[in-house]
């Protein structure tokens, strides 16, 4: 690798070489210090290739660079020999994250147990779903009062106080590891809480750390700005910018993409580079495995776009991927990335970039297609979207999820409305009323987020079951909606464990938790109505989960049996291709699963009447001999041959 480098890196590798030789020959043994000084040769032109894209026009460029690598150095002198040895283990098992046994949980530490001892109690729970990948929400150390849900963030390198301290972390993350699950943690890199430490020096006018954020004097850009930025937050945040009156001497403009309490950071500055990357190592050698880069398509702006998805936040992924490789390499990043399939390019690897970006994304189209799906009673939208992303399976993982702590923002493109026959403004609006209850006969009960009346767009809030018809059903007690709305939730789940990648369970919907409205007393959170679906986890109701005669029996039995049947066979493994069939029924969801050691055949009817499908689907989608079900056994056909589901019948068929 050192023979490949240009010779400017070839000569920047010799001078870091050179100034920590002697500091790595001292803390390691000769093999660990080796180990390194080849993981940075791998990585190095991968890494600094970026940085100078970055940041190679200033005067200081080179000295730039080499103090990011030395940032590299530290982060690997302070790696704890437990976690060098899973790297080791890890790379050594390079599908580690994207094998069938990977079944993902996020939650919300303080609605699900408490502190994070009380989270560590509770990993029994976790354990009897084969939990082996967990994303703990807001870890670290927030503003005081509101905080968006814990991301705004006053101290990187605290606990939020009420969770425990740094030693509970450590503590967490080892009995994590000695269960075999992974930890993901939220780095909220695009901004900080107005009360951070260099936010204060910031606004106190100290040069250093105004140039740490985006300000500005007088209303000139940002009003040049605001032309072409959307909003996120329109309701309670309005606009991007906010004046804060104290700051320096006669109040300055700061750069506010989500609440004015969340200064975005200015990634032009590489000292903020800098400071994000020793915040990364200082994660992962607490133990992290997983960093979930929040709000990543807003690190980077430029006059005259909506400031989102630039070609630079590629490069600081790049930039940062190469870097942590060196530092941590059983480290993978999630890229929080809510964007249209093209832009997602940008953060996952995708052909000759696989490795150097972002191991793992959500995959949010597949989840509002569900949504769509459910509302509609048609597959149509998820099935077409499927043929049009292919690109997006090479050499990245999707996260594939039913629910998160966001609301729902109804993302699906544009295009594959039109290419359906859906006008996508009307679609949108009837999802928004439709998961709102408002559309006669729908059985969701969700709420409106952040809606605009001048336009009628609106994102949605609601938990699983809620949406999916359990809370209606409840309170008009009538069994056989119950029956409906537990088939739907299983459906969804069912959809989302049949693909490759990892499917991420959020918390409480495997026992059904409901709306919880009661945020609209706490004057903190009245105005976000994301809290309906951050339920405190009811444990009384967990308690019954064994009990099959119960709602909460149904539905985490249900989904654990879903898991296991996932678990036990091969065909989700993420070295697979994923094959979209149309099958000859509207309401019928099909895809294939293919790999060299068999063919898996997805079906799921979206509808709540019988269905049936075409009889050579399953020889279409390569899968031979006798029909089972790894689910519920043997598929039924009819006369004819064709296929039969049952009311919203979910099926995982393979040949032999
Ligand atoms: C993320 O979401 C978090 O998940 C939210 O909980 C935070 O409020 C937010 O960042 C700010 O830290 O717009 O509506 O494409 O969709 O970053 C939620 C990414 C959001 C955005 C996402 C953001």
């Amino acid at each position: 690798n050192l023979l490949r480098m240009s010779p400017e890196s070839r000569a920047a590798f010799v001078r870091l070489r050179g100034r920590h030789a002697e500091k790595l020959a001292d803390r390691f043994e000769p093999r660990d210090a080796d180990m390194f000084w080849l993981r940075i040769e791998r990585w190095f032109e991968d890494a600094r290739r970026p940085i100078l894209a970055l940041y190679g026009d200033r005067d200081d460029a080179v000295a730039q660079a080499d103090a990011i690598f030395d940032c590299v150095v530290d982060g690997y002198l302070a790696r704890p020999e437990s976690l060098r040895l899973l790297d080791l283990e890890r790379q050594l098992t390079p599908d580690w994250f994207e094998r069938p046994d990977m079944i993902g949980y996020v939650l919300y530490p303080q609605r699900f147990a408490g502190a994070l001892r009380d989270v560590q109690d509770r990993l029994d729970y976790l354990q009897e779903l084969h939990i082996s990948y967990l994303h703990i929400m807001s870890l670290l150390k927030p503003r005081p009062g509101e905080n968006d849900g814990g991301y705004a963030i006053m101290d990187y390198r605290s606990i939020a106080p009420e969770l425990g301290t740094l030693e509970d972390l450590r503590a967490l993350t080892s009995a994590l590891h000695g269960r075999g699950i992974a930890l993901c943690a939220d780095l909220v890199l695009n901004h900080t809480a107005a009360e951070h430490d260099w936010a204060e020096r910031a606004r106190s006018g100290d040069p250093k750390y105004l140039a740490y954020y985006h300000t500005f004097s007088d209303r000139e850009l940002p009003d040049a700005f605001e032309r072409s930025l959307p909003e996120v937050f329109p309701d309670e945040a309005p606009g991007n910018f906010t004046f804060v009156p104290d700051m320096a001497d006669h109040g300055r403009w700061v750069w506010t993409t989500f609440n004015r309490f969340q200064w975005d950071l200015n990634y032009s500055n590489p000292a903020v580079f800098r400071e994000m990357l020793a915040i990364m190592c200082f994660l992962v050698n607490q133990g992290v495995d997983v960093l979930r880069l929040d709000a990543a398509p807003f690190l980077w702006k430029r006059m005259g776009t909506d400031c989102q998805n630039q070609p630079e936040v590629q490069l600081l992924i790049e930039a940062y991927r190469a870097l942590m490789r060196v530092v941590a390499p059983g480290v993978i990043f999630k890229a929080e990335a809510i964007v249209p399939p093209d832009d997602l390019l940008r953060y996952i690897g995708v052909d000759a970039n696989a490795g150097k970006r972002c191991e793992l994304a959500y995959n949010n189209q597949f989840m509002v297609n569900l949504w769509s799906g459910l509302a509609t009673r048609k597959a149509t939208l998820a099935t077409a979207a499927m043929h049009m992303a292919p690109r997006l399976l090479l050499g990245a993982t999707a996260i594939h999820y039913v629910r998160c702590h966001d609301d729902i923002g109804w993302g699906m493109s544009d295009e594959t409305l039109r290419e359906i026959g859906e006008d996508p403004t009307a679609h949108r609006h009837f999802l928004n009323d439709f998961y709102t209850g408002r559309f006669p006969g729908s059985f969701a009960r969700g709420a409106y987020f952040q809606f605009d009346p001048a336009s009628g767009d609106a994102r949605i809030s609601g938990t699983t079951a809620s949406l999916a018809g359990l809370e209606r059903a409840i309170e008009i007690g009538d069994p056989a909606e119950i029956d409906l709305a537990v088939s739907r939730i299983l459906l969804l789940y069912g959809l989302i464990l049949g693909r490759a990648g990892i499917p991420l369970i959020y918390m409480g919907d495997e026992i059904g938790m409901l709306n919880d409205p009661s945020y609209r007393d706490d004057p903190e959170q009245a105005h976000d109505s994301r809290w309906l679906h951050r339920p405190r986890m009811d444990w009384t109701k967990a308690e019954r989960r064994h009990d099959p005669r119960s709602l909460e029996g149904r539905l985490f039995e249900g989904i654990k049996r879903l898991i296991e049947a996932r678990r036990s066979h091969p065909h989700t493994h993420n070295f697979g291709l994923l094959h979209p069939l149309w099958s000859d029924n509207v309401h019928v969801l099909a895809f294939a699963r293919h790999r060299n050691d068999g063919h898996l055949l997805v079906l799921a009817n979206f509808s709540e009447d019988p269905q049936s499908v075409q009889g050579d689907l399953p020889r279409h989608a390569g899968l031979t001999g006798e029909l089972t079900d790894l689910i519920d056994g043997n598929p039924s056909t009819d006369a004819s041959g064709r296929i039969q589901l049952p009311p919203y019948g979910l099926q995982w068929l393979v040949g032999n």
